[in-house]
């Protein structure tokens, strides 16, 4: 069986954990899910970094003995990753015994290498990034590039790792594994720093008291650096040549944000370069979650309120979000409109519904799920789309482009809303077509099955309410066409994404908020006549394409089909349909109104919807002519 260890970073407990760390965590999660559903053994690491200066000055701050301040921390990490659904093996704490003895033991390999020597050292240090910063980064003023705030002269004398004697071959392990440094971007970036020279590091401090000490100079407490990265090891059982570590070590995937890639891609190889040990395969990094454009901080108090959107949407559809709205490797603004756009068009709208529809015809028409026996129309097409969209996902996995791979499933979940729509189902269920309505039913049935197994990596819950609703007593991870039982009985329960409660919607957006809704139930007082109505030339049309308009959050452009002619409409949808979800559907569209511009775009007509709490497009209910006109 091929195994996979994959790590995040051990965060420091010098402060609570943030959206930032979420991010890393649950993007970690989702790729050691997705490995154990291909089978493999996975081994997952997370933990937190408990030692340094830091800390200490966190938990004096605190008015606590360090240990008593990190054993206070470390619950509300552990507590944050159950909220969030994190399947980790470990949690580490840099100040557990198992770690402090591998890390003795890695240190003292490091020193018998011969790549350790003792020296003076005077620099410009940066607390909140516990490193001294390279005389290349220095500015005038020292600052630190990073925090913006002013560097600390220090001159100690310090053990040092000859890291320069490691620049060739970290030059050319970094060449012959293109994959070793992922993206490109901080490939090259890493490159550069290579190209223009590394120095020596210091590994010791002895202003610090907070710490390991060296093994083989007890004066002298380890940089926190240096013994954070040994964690990775350590968590195995290092120390005892254990089988877990002989399974695991090395690891596929070091998982990070950019802030922190030198340290796994230059210094950590280097290190194992060192004591003859084998490298990660990759070090992977994300780009900053930032809020109104400034990355978050826990020093410098920009956080994102996940509690709330968790509580409003639900901890699927968080998760949902940030992996589907953010490109990995770059920077993604955390906007709560775009959460509720996303809650409402992908998970409410599109698989929702879709579980709901299928589910609720099942119930109507068949006591339990319908043997397949009648193919027809779109049948073969959709089971071979099933196959294309597990080998597409892989490709997008394989290159952490987890946008990408839930795009891919949902292009699979809108095909399947569509097979739905063209095949009629719902009109099928006299005697002669019944058995053909049995198959459709079945196939769309196990679609939604096949799409439980691809979305559980990283919406889980919501993948097992969909097998439980379609009557699985136990979870099928297997994603092969075929496997769903005839026979079963179905429970539909509660919609899945049910419609988020409009008091806390509104806290959610406040900005959406501030416009007055129209009430439903409020009275009409002023009548029309019907002369008066008839003169509204309303028409089914089709949507044939859709894009965002740039600079308006709520706009989309469309271009519909009238039967006799094309039209461009604008309409306010964005925040309750992604534009893929609307090409192909018919709507209704007011053919007479008068043209108007929206943001320098002309809509020559306007598309009917309920609009209320949420909102959805008005429709025929069976397809019908385009350009038909509705009265
Ligand atoms: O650096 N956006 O710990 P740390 C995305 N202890 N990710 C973010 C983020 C943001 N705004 N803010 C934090 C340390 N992160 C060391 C690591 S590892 C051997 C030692 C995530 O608490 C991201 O993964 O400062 C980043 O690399 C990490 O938290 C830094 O966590």
């Amino acid at each position: 069986m091929s195994t996979f260890y994959i790590t995040t970073p051990i965060y420091y407990v010098n402060g609570e954990p943030h959206a930032g760390h979420a991010y890393t965590t649950i993007a970690a999660d989702a790729l050691a899910r997705y490995h154990r559903l291909k089978s493999e053994d996975v081994f997952f690491l997370t933990g937190v970094d408990e030692h340094g200066a830091n800390v200490h000055k966190a938990a004096e701050n605190a008015g606590l003995a360090p240990q008593e301040y990190c054993d206070k921390m470390a619950p509300i990490f552990t507590n944050l990753w159950e909220r969030l659904n994190i399947s980790h093996d470990v949690f580490l704490r840099t100040t557990s015994d198992l770690h402090k003895r591998g890390a003795n033991k890695f240190l003292n390999a490091l020193y018998n290498s011969g790549d350790v020597y003792k020296a003076p050292y005077q620099g410009y240090y940066c607390r909140p990034c516990e490193r001294f910063v390279p005389d290349k980064e220095l500015t005038d003023e020292k600052i630190c590039p990073i925090h913006k705030l002013p560097l600390e002269q220090l001159e100690e004398e310090n053990y040092f790792f000859k890291l320069s004697k490691y620049q060739d071959r970290l030059l050319k392990h970094i060449h012959e594994n293109p994959e070793f440094i992922h993206p490109e971007s901080r490939r090259n970036e890493l490159l550069s720093v290579l190209e223009s020279g590394l120095e020596d590091i210091s590994i010791s401090r002895s202003s610090v008291s907070w710490g390991i000490s060296l093994p083989f100079d007890p004066e002298h407490i380890v940089y926190v650096w240096i013994e954070a990265l040994m964690n990775y090891m350590t968590a195995l059982g290092y120390e005892t040549d254990s089988e877990c570590y002989r399974t695991f070590w090395p690891a596929n995937v070091h998982i990070m944000a950019k802030d922190i890639t030198r340290f796994h891609a230059l210094i950590w190889p280097a290190m194992l370069m060192a004591v003859d040990l084998p490298l990660p395969k990759q070090v992977v990094a994300h780009g900053w979650l930032t809020k109104d454009g400034e990355a978050l901080s826990k020093t410098r108090g920009i956080v994102i309120d996940m509690d709330t959107d968790i509580e409003t949407y639900g901890l699927d559809a968080f998760r949902y979000y940030l992996l589907r709205e953010f490109s990995f490797g770059n920077d993604g603004d955390y906007r709560p409109a775009r959460l509720h756009a996303r809650y409402n068009a992908d998970l409410a709208n599109d698989l929702g519904n879709l579980l709901n529809r299928v589910l609720g015809l099942v119930n109507k028409n068949f006591e339990r799920i319908p043997t397949p026996t009648t193919p027809g129309e779109f049948d073969d097409e959709i089971e071979a789309m099933a196959q294309t969209t597990i080998d597409q996902l892989d490709e997008h996995i394989s290159a952490f482009a987890f946008d990408a791979g839930l795009e891919t499933i949902w292009e699979f979940v809108r095909r399947i809303n569509r097979y739905v729509q063209q095949t009629q189902v719902w009109t099928l269920a006299k005697p002669e077509t019944k058995p053909r309505m049995g198959t459709i039913l079945y196939n769309s049935l196990e679609a939604l099955r096949f799409i439980s197994v691809l979305i559980s990596p990283v919406i889980p819950e919501t993948a097992e309410k969909i097998q439980k609703q379609i009557g699985l007593s136990e979870f099928d991870t297997v994603a092969e066409w075929g496997r769903l039982p005839a026979g079963l009985t179905v429970s539909r329960g509660e919609p899945i994404f049910p419609r988020v409660d409009t008091k806390k919607e509104q806290q959610a957006q406040p900005k959406a908020a501030g416009k007055p809704k129209q009430k439903q139930e409020s009275k009409t007082t002023d009548l029309v006549s019907f002369a008066d109505f008839q003169k509204l030339d309303l028409r089914v049309a089709r949507v044939l394409s859709a894009e965002p308009v740039e600079g308006a959050d709520r706009l989309l452009k469309l271009q519909v089909d009238l039967g006799t002619e094309k039209r461009q409409v604008v309409a306010g949808i964005a925040e309750h349909y992604t534009p893929d979800a609307l090409i192909g559907k018919q709507v209704i569209v007011v053919a007479n109104l008068e043209p108007a511009t929206l943001r320098g775009i002309e809509s020559q007509g306007m598309i009917l919807a309920g609009s209320g709490d949420s909102v959805v497009l008005a429709t025929v209910e069976e397809e019908m002519p385009l350009g038909t006109q509705v009265r």
